[in-house]
């Protein structure tokens, strides 16, 4: 059972209670509604929150104070070479330079130094690697190569294949050597005839038993044994290196 009705059913039975105890409603239905004449109602509850609106204008800057200017960024990737320039007008000729007394001495106490320093690398390397007969020296790099790139390499060092001219250098060879080497002497232009690289003709021989022999028409080259005798080979096999060089 309900004791109570609910508030606005309450409401409206007040409020035509108290219309017919005044009478104020009788003669003009349509201005006087039920509501002005009672007690107003209680607020309703506040409404959902509408959709977002659009955006706005953007605002001006604030007013307060600055931040300061941070540092400079990362330097950037270098571009690429612009096109080479025009070559400049060429100059005149500079006058004369001086060359005073102290100084010429001073170039030949240098030269001087230079030329100690050179004599005493000499000596290492002669005593390290190579041998000093008469107006030669003989170096060997220790490595074993074809006839041709022995040939590149003592070239590169302003040197040539060692090629004896007498027993004495024939003998430093094989001391320097140590093992089979190659000589600076071919008979690749006229076979038979062996000569050194120059073209001249040989002052020295020291062939061994049966040599040269062109075995299979194929040994142009001229190997120095380890048996001190000397043998025709084909150019394409690897021996060591020995390079002369004069004596300056
Ligand atoms: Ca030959
Ligand atoms: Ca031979």
């Amino acid at each position: 059972m309900i004791l109570f009705p609910s508030l606005p059913l309450l409401l409206l039975s007040m409020v035509t209670a108290s219309c017919s105890e005044t009478g104020c409603c009788e003669n003009d239905p349509k201005t006087c509604p039920v509501i002005a004449c009672g007690s107003p109602g209680l607020n309703g509850l506040p409404g959902r929150d509408g959709s977002v609106g659009a955006k706005g204008e953007k605002g001006e800057p604030g007013q307060g104070l600055r931040g300061l200017q941070g540092p400079p960024g990362k330097l950037g990737p270098p571009g690429s070479p612009g096109p080479r320039g025009l070559p400049g007008v060429q100059g005149q000729k500079g006058d004369n330079g001086e060359c005073p007394d102290h100084d010429q001495n001073l170039a030949a106490s240098e030269r001087a130094a230079l030329r100690a320093d050179l004599d005493r690398i000499k000596k290492w390397l002669i005593f390290s690697l190579g041998k000093n007969v008469g107006q030669k020296f003989f170096f060997t790099n220790g490595e074993k190569m074809t006839f041709d790139k022995v040939k590149a390499l003592c070239t590169h060092f302003q040197g040539s294949v060692a090629t004896p001219r007498n027993a004495e250098e024939d003998k430093a060879i094989q001391e320097v050597a140590k093992g089979d080497t190659f000589l600076g002497i071919t008979d690749v232009k006229t076979e038979g005839q062996f000569v050194d690289l120059t073209g001249r003709a040989l002052t020295y021989e020291n062939w061994g038993s049966g040599e040269p022999n062109d075995a299979n028409s194929a040994e142009d080259c001229v190997m120095l044994q380890t048996d001190a005798k000397w043998n025709d080979i084909s150019c394409s096999v690897s021996l060591l290196a020995v390079c002369e060089f004069p004596v300056s």
